[in-house]
């Protein structure tokens, strides 16, 4: 007994210190891997230290950009009296939390036993990957809790039958969300290793397919049709005289959000800033909205100092891992890691025009007397249009970095209507809206409502072909491209010929 409840508290520790705390559980992957490959012990030290700070910094900087201009965008409904459903990662996790004893009679912390299920049909896909090709492991645990309590909703709301019987619900939730993960983050390693130049890691957020389908449709409609077309990059762009200073990441950045805040700061207005108390009377206005906007290039550098930071070792410690327990495997991490590859203004690019996309489908939402009022959440306006605007600009160049965001943008905002309207989280202000989940997870949420079992069964089957369905397109390179990059890249260029 004594034995047990020890071994309960180590994992209650690990559960909540670890597993859900994206830099402990990137320095405990380094931190192991590094252990494998028997490295001398200060060697591990040291690496798992620059891991684990390397993700704290990430953290400030991610953390800073959503907790300055959250509030703003969140202004915009209080402003205009909106009853709405902020699409927002932390607002979702709130509704849920709220909500799902008062819907479902369950509580939330079943929820988080859903997670730690799912992770675990995470490791066995990667496990036998030789069988499933699933070649990525979910390391950012603050984003799995998000998703676990939003699917955690949406498959009660689909298959009430289940409600009744605990163990089925937990078994098709963990099996379905843990497939997600797998395979989700699967489909990020071609876009990644291509825009990275094999650095060894993929993507594990929360629009993964939406990475891969603008890694396609931006080869397809923008790409360079094998050589036949130029494709103009973003940090192609040569601009003439005063538009060079655009060049500069920093000063592209702070000028254009000068620009598009400036303009939602004055819609908003200073009286809303006093009455919430951000703002005193004597503060100047014009001035207050530089500073903010200046910030937002502090916050993009400071987070891509972190990513330098534990990017090396992450991946090098990896080694070990994938040597000794996870054969081929890559981490998926946090998507805000790629913005230190690529073209860096396309960061910016790709939010911009994600945030035009939004303001324009709620505009429509409005004025089409929709039931459901979407509020966009800086979360998905920023960290998928970003992701998607980067890895669209490396094949399509600066037209796709603009229009495929631009496009996002729309999506998530007639997706999270409709899904967060269905679905009763509307109600309780608030929705997970980040790409996937006003898309594909509208899309199962619908097939299981209506298919029952079987629906449940077509989501498993289709989850579980696409990293089948990549795999036979080039079976040679599928596992080399996490193996070994520069042979792949050889490999590639065989195949061209
Ligand atoms: C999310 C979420 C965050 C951000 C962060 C981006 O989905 O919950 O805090 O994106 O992970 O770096």
């Amino acid at each position: 007994m004594a034995v047990l409840n020890v071994l309960n508290a180590i994992w209650t520790f690990f559960a909540t210190y670890v597993l859900q705390k994206a830099p402990y559980m990137v320095g405990f992957l380094t931190l192991l891997g590094y252990c494998l490959m028997g490295k001398k012990w200060y060697d591990t030290l040291a690496g798992t230290l620059k891991a684990i700070i390397g993700m704290l910094i990430l953290n400030v900087g991610s953390g800073g950009l959503t907790s300055n201009f959250r509030p703003i965008l969140a202004g915009l409904k209080d402003r205009f009296n909106l009853t709405a459903c902020v699409i927002d990662p932390y607002y979702g996790q709130n509704a849920v939390t709220a909500g799902v004893e008062e819907v479902f009679g369950k509580g939330f912390s079943q929820a988080m036993t859903l997670l730690l299920i799912a992770f675990i049909v995470n490791i066995l896909l990667v496990r036998f990957n030789k069988i499933t090709k699933c070649r990525t492991l979910f390391t950012t645990g603050h984003v799995q809790v998000q998703q676990a309590a939003t699917a955690y909703w949406l498959i009660m709301f689909a298959l009430p039958g289940l409600l009744s019987n605990n163990t089925a619900l937990m078994i098709v939730m963990a099996v379905i969300l843990g497939a997600y993960w797998a395979v989700g983050s699967n489909m990020t390693v071609k876009p990644m290793q291509e825009l990275t130049e094999g650095a060894g890691f993929a993507i594990a957020h929360q629009q993964m397919f939406g990475i891969r389908l603008a890694y396609i449709l931006s080869d397809k409609l923008f790409g360079d049709k094998g050589g036949k077309r130029k494709v103009k990059k973003v940090g192609d762009m040569e601009m003439p005289g005063f538009f060079s200073i655009f060049n500069e990441n920093m000063v592209c950045t702070a000028i254009l959000m000068t620009a598009f805040f400036g303009v939602i700061l004055a819609v908003i207005g200073k009286p809303y800033f006093i009455e919430t108390q951000v703002l005193t009377e004597s503060t100047n206005y014009v001035w207050w909205c530089f500073d903010k906007s200046l910030n937002f290039a502090v916050y993009l550098a400071i987070l891509q100092l972190g990513v330098r930071t534990f990017v090396t070792e992450l991946t090098a410690s990896f080694q070990g891992i994938a040597d000794k327990l996870l054969p081929s495997s890559i981490p998926g991490v946090d998507c805000a890691v790629c913005y230190g590859f690529g073209d860096s203004n396309a960061v910016t690019f790709g939010f911009l025009a994600g945030l035009v996309g939004q303001i324009i489908a709620i505009v429509i939402l409005i004025v089409a007397g929709s039931p459901t009022i979407i509020i966009c959440g800086f979360v998905p306006v920023f960290f998928d249009n970003a992701t998607m605007g980067l890895v669209a600009n490396e094949k399509g160049g600066l037209k796709a970095c603009l229009i495929i965001p631009f496009c996002s943008g729309l999506i998530q905002v007639f997706g999270a209507a409709f899904i967060a309207g269905w679905v009763g989280l509307a109600n309780y202000g608030g929705y997970l809206g980040m790409f996937d989940w006003d898309t594909v997870w509208p899309l199962f949420t619908v097939m299981m409502r209506y298919l029952g079992y079987i629906g449940v069964a077509l989501v498993v089957i289709i989850l579980l072909a696409l990293p089948q369905i990549e795999y036979l397109m080039d079976p040679e390179g599928y596992f080399l491209i996490t193996e070994d990059y520069d042979a792949y890249v050889e490999h590639v260029a065989k195949r061209k010929k």
